[in-house]
C-alpha cells in the first residue's frame, strides 16, 4: 500500500507515556466509590462491581506477571487515536510478558459474539501506529446486552485463553462493558472487562476522565476548516456560512471550535434548553446579529450549530421522547408503507402539544425524526439537516423584514456539515500520546486482575510525563435513564456546563465576536512537528477547565 510522507514519518513517532510506566508499578487503591446518582438502584444492579475504589499507579517494586491473552474491541463511531490505544495495549502487554497475546475482535462488539477475530502481531500493529481510523479491526454499533451474547463471548474467550476484554467506546459502549464485567464476575467466569473512553463528542468525561480521546484531533480539524471558511467569508464578503458540527448530544465540539475560531454566532444546545428556547427564539437571535452586521455593511458571517440542537429545544425534546417510546419495537408503525400513512399514524398517537410541534415541522425534518434509531435507541441526529432548516427559516424572516423595510442587507447562505471529516484524522500529538497511555494503562489494570474499570489518564494539561495513570470503576459514572421506553443503568453523559469555564469564556466574548469585523481566528492545520506551543496544545476546553489561560 502506498503511503504518504506524513504516514511514513508518523510511523516512527514514539508516543509519550506517564513517567510512572518507566519503572515498576505499585497499585494504590482509594476508598469505596458511589455512583453519580441513583445509588441504591445501581448498587442493586451491580452487586459485584459497585463501590470499587479508584486506582492510581505509582512507582513500586518489580513484579512478574503470568502469561495472558487479551481481546480488544473498537465500538461505535471512529475517533482519532483508536489505533494508538491498541498499540499502547499491545506494547504494555509485551512489556509485562513478551509471551502475552492480543486478539482483535472484528467489526465491533459483534466480532466477540460471532467469534470473528485476528491475532494482532507486531507486524500488524506497526502498520497502524499513530494513524487515524479504526480499520485495523473495524468497529460497529452492536449493543452487548443479551445473556446469549455474553455467553457467546465467554465461549470464544475460553477457547482462546483470553483473560480480559478491552472495550474502546463511548458512554453506551462502556455501559455495556460494565454490564458485561458484572455478568462475568457474578458467574465467576474469570474474564475481566476494561473500558477506554472514546468519542469525538467529548461527552464521556468526569473528574477522573478529563476528556475522551479523539475530541482534541476532531475539534482541531473542524476548527481549521471553520477558520478557512472565515477567511473566505472575510475575503468575498458575500456569504453567511451555516456550519453544523458533529456531537450527537452535547455541544462540546461546537463550543471548542468556537473557542478556537471565534465565529459570529455559536449556538450551544445546553443554553437553548436552560433558557427554554423555541426554534423561533433561536431564529430571532440569529436575525439580530445578521441585521446588525448588515447595518454596518457586513453581509457575511459564520454560525456554528451543534448537531444535537434539535433534541435540546424543550418542545422538540418532549416530541422526540414520545416518538422514542412510540416507535420502540412498533411493528404496526413499521408495517405502514407510505410516508403519509406513517405521518398520520404518529400524529394520532402523540400528545396534543407534541402533535402541534410535529405538524409545524418541515416535512423532511419530521420524517427524519421517525427514521430508525441506532441500536442504543438514539435518534440519528447526524441525518437531521438543522443547518438547512435554519437557513430556510432565517431567509423567510429576512425576506418579510425586507418587504417591511426593516432590513436592507443581502442574505446569501451556504450550508456545511463537518463530522466525518475529522473522525479519522491522523491523531494530534495530544491524542497520539493520550491514547497510547490509555492502552498501556489498560494492560496494567488487566495484569492486576481488575474488572469493571475504565482506563484513566489524568493531569492532561501538564506534559505527558506528569500524567497520572490508573483506573476508575465504571459504576461510579452511572445513573438511571429512560431508554427505548424503559429505565436503564447508563453512564451519565457530560453535557456543556453553563457555569463551566469554557462556556463562561464564550459568553464573555460572544457579543464582540458577533459584531466586530476582525475577531476571526484562523487556527490552521494540525502540526505534528515543530515548536511545542504549536504542536502540543490541548483543547481550549481542557485548558479552561483546568483554570489555565487561553
Ligand atoms: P460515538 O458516540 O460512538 O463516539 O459516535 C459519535 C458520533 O460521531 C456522533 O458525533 C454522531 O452523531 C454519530 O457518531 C454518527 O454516527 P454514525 O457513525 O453511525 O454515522
Amino acid at each position: 500500500m502506498k503511503k504518504s510522507p506524513l504516514q511514513i514519518a508518523r510511523a516512527t513517532y514514539q508516543p509519550k507515556l506517564p513517567a510512572v510506566f518507566k519503572s515498576s508499578i505499585a497499585m494504590n487503591e482509594g476508598s469505596a466509590t458511589q455512583s453519580v446518582a441513583n445509588q441504591e438502584e445501581i448498587k442493586a444492579l451491580f452487586p459485584n462491581t459497585y463501590g470499587m475504589p479508584i486506582i492510581k499507579f505509582t512507582e513500586g517494586a518489580s513484579k512478574s506477571y503470568p502469561t495472558m491473552a487479551v481481546g480488544v474491541i473498537l465500538s461505535g463511531g471512529q475517533a482519532p487515536g483508536g489505533h494508538n490505544v491498541i498499540s499502547g495495549l499491545f506494547d504494555g502487554l509485551k512489556k509485562l510478558n513478551p509471551d502475552n497475546k492480543l486478539y482483535g475482535f472484528l467489526g465491533g462488539p459483534s466480532g466477540l459474539t460471532d467469534h470473528k477475530y485476528i491475532e494482532l502481531t507486531s507486524d500488524i500493529i506497526n502498520e497502524y501506529r499513530n494513524t487515524g481510523g479504526f480499520d485495523i479491526i473495524g468497529s460497529g454499533r452492536t449493543k452487548l446486552e443479551e445473556e446469549s451474547q455474553f455467553e457467546a463471548g465467554e465461549k470464544i474467550c475460553k477457547e482462546l485463553g483470553i483473560k480480559a476484554i478491552v472495550i474502546i467506546g463511548g458512554d453506551d459502549s462502556n455501559t455495556n462493558a460494565c454490564v458485561l464485567a458484572e455478568y462475568y464476575k457474578r458467574k465467576k467466569s474469570g474474564i475481566q472487562v476494561i473500558g477506554c473512553p472514546k468519542t469525538i463528542d467529548g461527552d464521556l468525561k468526569n473528574d477522573m476522565i478529563e476528556t475522551s480521546f479523539g475530541f482534541d484531533t476532531a475539534c482541531k480539524v473542524y476548527s481549521e476548516l471553520i477558520g478557512n471558511i472565515q477567511r473566505d467569508a472575510n475575503s468575498a464578503k458575500k456569504y453567511w456560512h451555516f456550519i453544523r458540527l458533529m456531537g450527537r448530544s452535547a455541544s462540546h465540539i461546537t463550543l471548542e471550535c468556537a473557542l478556537q475560531s471565534q465565529p459570529n454566532i455559536c449556538i450551544v444546545s445546553e443554553e437553548v434548553e436552560a433558557k427554554n428556547m423555541t426554534l423561533n427564539d433561536i431564529v430571532d437571535d440569529i436575525i439580530k446579529v445578521i441585521v446588525n452586521r448588515a447595518e454596518h455593511g457586513l453581509n457575511f458571517g459564520t454560525i456554528l450549530i451543534p448537531e444535537g440542537l434539535i433534541e435540546f429545544i424543550p418542545a422538540m425534546k418532549k416530541l422526540i421522547a414520545e416518538l422514542n417510546d412510540l416507535l420502540a419495537n412498533n411493528d404496526e408503525f413499521n408495517s405502514l408503507n407510505t410516508d403519509d400513512e406513517k405521518r398520520q399514524y404518529v400524529k394520532a398517537k402523540l400528545s396534543n402539544d407534541s402533535r402541534l410541534v410535529y405538524s409545524d415541522l418541515p416535512k423532511g425534518i419530521a420524517k427524519q425524526l421517525t427514521l430508525d434509531r441506532d441500536p442504543h435507541g438514539n435518534v440519528q441526529v447526524s441525518l437531521i439537516e438543522t443547518e438547512k432548516m435554519l437557513i430556510e427559516m432565517v431567509a423567510k424572516r429576512l425576506a418579510a423584514m425586507k418587504a417591511q423595510g426593516s432590513y436592507k442587507g443581502k442574505f446569501s447562505a451556504i450550508h456545511h456539515f463537518f463530522g466525518y471529516e475529522g473522525r479519522c484524522a491522523v491523531p494530534s500529538n495530544f491524542d497520539a500520546d493520550y491514547c497510547y497511555s490509555l492502552g498501556y494503562t489498560a494492560s496494567v489494570l488487566i495484569a492486576e486482575g481488575k474488572t469493571g474499570y475504565m482506563s484513566s489518564v489524568r493531569n492532561l494539561t501538564e506534559p505527558a510525563e506528569k500524567w497520572i495513570a490508573g483506573g476508575v470503576p465504571i459504576t461510579m459514572m452511572m445513573n438511571m435513564e429512560r431508554r427505548n421506553g424503559v429505565m436503564k443503568p447508563v453512564i451519565q453523559k457530560a453535557l456543556v456546563r453553563l457555569d463551566g469555564a469554557p462556556f463562561k469564556y464564550f459568553e464573555a466574548h460572544r457579543i464582540e465576536w458577533a459584531n466586530e469585523d476582525a475577531s476571526y481566528v484562523y487556527p490552521g492545520p494540525i502540526q505534528y512537528y515543530g515548536p511545542s506551543e504549536v504542536c502540543d496544545q490541548p483543547t481550549r476546553t481542557l485548558l479552561l477547565e483546568h483554570g489555565k489561560k487561553i
